[in-house]
Order: structure tokens, then C-alpha cells, then sequence
């Protein structure tokens, strides 16, 4: 009897001692140490062994349960704590590996463009004017000096809504809508969508304008020409060549487009200034008399000029993009080298 409880006492001493997880040692627990465990067993049988021998047996049984018992609880710690520290090995971070780097966005070019252009003039002391894309023919035309079934409409390849509803083939109707509404001195510009039946390699049905116009007493041509050469300056860089070469618009008298020395050739000739060495950038001249008197201005009292471009062409040529689909396909792939 003693030797057996002496043995089974090393035996689960010795699988407890073996036991890797502490999974492993609740089963030893059960087995060795559990209400149906060999040694409680044996603690019932005792009332069969010889009464003197009973005391020493109990002893030895509750001696081997205590030893048992200290050492599953011994055991339990340690693969705990091994567990644990696996557990924290696997689920580690290092957190001086370079994190996945955020791409930044960046405005599409055509508003890079045209914010630049708008900065140029608003420093100036020209003041931003917005008005609607959907007009009537009056403002888009009539107002201009355009009179109804004159050759001149046929300068816009006009998209129309209904008879007289149309979307604007040009930012000017802001203007009028302006000059309507306050006196001199005005400077103004107007920014925003322009739409043409156009399309091919250079236009496209919506492309974007900027126009402006100044009108006070005494404005002169000089005036003109020295605002948008210094805006061409700012814009192409201050080395580029300027010209102002005769031209006509309805709404201008005398009326002038402008050129910048080709950003390619530098003047020399190429094919993208046509072997001219000059890019038209600009049109522009002195407001028609027959505008100032369409919105109640005193042309005897007042002078002014007008400008306006197209902020696609110019991004095309800055930008050196051979297709104006490119500015409206949004790829990103394009995009992103601006
Ligand atoms: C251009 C060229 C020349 C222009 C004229 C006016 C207004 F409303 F004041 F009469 N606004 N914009 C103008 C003049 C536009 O674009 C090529």
C-alpha cells in the first residue's frame, strides 16, 4: 500500500513536470488530483486496510494529494506565463517599420490654372462675378452688340435650349449682368464653364474662360495693354515676348488679340506656334459704345476694355498637353503628374 501510494504520487509528479500546455494540465488534474482520481479512490477504500495501519496511510494519502496540488499549481503559473508571453511574441507590432505612405490629391491642373490666373487679376483689384451657364440669347448675344440673325453669331457654334435659351458660349453675359446692376469704376472678372458644339484635338463642348473688364472715366488702350501684359508676364514668365495685333470682335472697337512668344520654340518657329515663333493667347479691346449703351452707360462719360481667354488653352500650352480630352477623362495615372 505505501509503496503504491508512493508511486503514484511520483507519477503525477512527473507528468505534471511533462506537461507543455495548460490545457495538458487540467487533464493531469483530472487524472491525478480529481474526485475520480486513483488517490481518491483510494482514500474510500481505506476503511478496508487494518485500523492501525489506517492513520499512517491517511497521511501518506493526504501528504501525496498536498504535493500533487502544490505542484499543479506550480506548473499552472509557469505555462501560463509561456502562454502568454507566445501569445505576446505572435501578436507583436514593430513600430519603427515605415508605415504605407498616404498619396496626397492635388487640384485637377485646369483649377490650378485657373486659380493662378484669377490670384494674378484679384491682386490687381479686380473682383470675382459669377452668373448663370444657362442664358438667354439677350445676354449672351444682344447685349453684346449681336443683333439677332447678324453674321457675327456665327463666331460661337452655339448650343441652344430652346429658341432663346441657350448655354453660354462665352462668360461675358456676367458682365452685362453686372454692369446692369452697378456704375464705374468696375473691374471685374468673370470665371466659369463656356459651352461650344466643338470638338476635337484643341476644344471640347465645355471648356473654361476667363474674362474680365475694367470701366471708369479715362480708361485708356494704354490701360489695356499694360494690365494684360503684365498678367501674360506673370502667368508665361517675364522673359516671354508680348504682342497686341489687330483683330475684331462685336463687342470691342478697335479690338486686339494677344500673343506670347512660343513656350516651346521661344519664337523661333515650331509646329505648335504653326512656324509663327507666337501663341494667340488673349482676346480683348476697348467696350463697344453700343454695349455701354445697351446697359445704360454714358459712353460719352465712360471708357473701358475687355479681355477674355480660354484657361484649357492656356493649361495645354504651360503644360505642354496635346489633347484636350486628357483635362475632362479624369485618369489618374494623367493627373497625378501635375
Ligand atoms: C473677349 C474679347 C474681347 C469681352 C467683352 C466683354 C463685355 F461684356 F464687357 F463687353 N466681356 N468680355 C471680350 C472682349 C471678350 O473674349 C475673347
Amino acid at each position: 500500500m505505501q509503496d503504491k501510494i508512493k508511486q503514484l504520487k511520483e507519477e503525477a509528479l512527473k507528468a505534471i513536470g511533462e506537461t507543455q500546455t495548460v490545457a495538458a494540465l487540467e487533464e493531469a488534474r483530472v487524472k491525478y488530483s480529481g474526485k475520480k482520481s486513483e488517490l481518491q479512490e483510494f482514500l474510500k477504500s481505506l476503511g478496508q486496510a487494518a485500523p492501525e495501519d489506517r492513520p499512517k496511510l491517511g497521511a501518506m494519502v493526504n501528504e501525496a494529494k498536498s504535493a500533487i496540488e502544490l505542484a499543479l499549481g506550480g506548473r499552472k503559473a509557469v505555462l501560463q506565463n509561456s502562454e502568454q508571453t507566445k501569445k505576446i511574441a505572435a501578436e507583436k507590432v514593430d513600430i519603427t517599420m515605415p508605415g504605407k505612405g498616404i498619396r496626397r490629391g492635388h487640384l485637377h491642373p485646369l483649377t490650378q490654372v485657373m486659380e493662378e490666373a484669377k490670384g494674378i487679376f484679384i491682386r490687381m483689384g479686380f473682383e470675382i462675378a459669377e452668373g448663370p451657364e444657362v442664358e438667354t440669347d439677350y445676354y449672351n448675344f444682344d447685349g453684346l452688340n449681336i443683333p439677332p440673325h447678324h453674321p457675327s453669331r456665327d463666331m460661337w457654334s452655339t448650343l441652344f435650349i430652346k429658341d432663346d435659351v441657350l448655354l453660354r458660349t462665352h462668360t461675358s453675359p456676367v458682365q452685362i449682368r453686372v454692369m446692369e446692376k452697378r456704375k464705374p469704376p468696375l473691374a471685374i472678372i468673370a470665371p466659369g464653364r463656356v459651352y461650344r458644339r466643338d470638338s476635337d484635338a484643341t476644344h471640347s463642348p465645355i471648356f473654361h474662360q476667363l474674362e474680365g473688364f475694367l470701366v471708369n472715366k479715362n480708361v485708356t488702350f494704354g490701360d489695356l495693354k499694360g494690365t494684360l501684359t503684365e498678367f501674360l508676364r506673370q502667368i508665361f514668365g517675364k522673359e516671354k515676348n508680348v504682342r497686341f495685333r489687330p483683330s475684331f470682335f462685336p463687342f470691342t472697337e478697335p479690338s486686339a488679340e494677344v500673343d506670347v512668344e512660343c513656350v516651346l520654340c521661344k519664337g523661333k518657329g515650331c509646329r505648335l506656334c504653326k512656324e509663327t515663333g507666337w501663341l494667340e493667347i488673349l482676346g480683348s479691346g476697348m467696350i463697344d459704345p453700343n454695349v455701354f449703351k445697351a446697359v445704360g452707360f454714358d459712353p460719352e462719360k465712360y471708357s473701358g476694355f475687355a479681355f477674355g481667354m480660354g484657361i484649357d488653352r492656356i493649361a495645354m500650352l504651360k503644360y505642354g498637353i496635346d489633347n484636350i480630352r486628357l483635362l475632362y477623362e479624369n485618369d489618374v495615372r494623367f493627373l497625378e503628374q501635375f
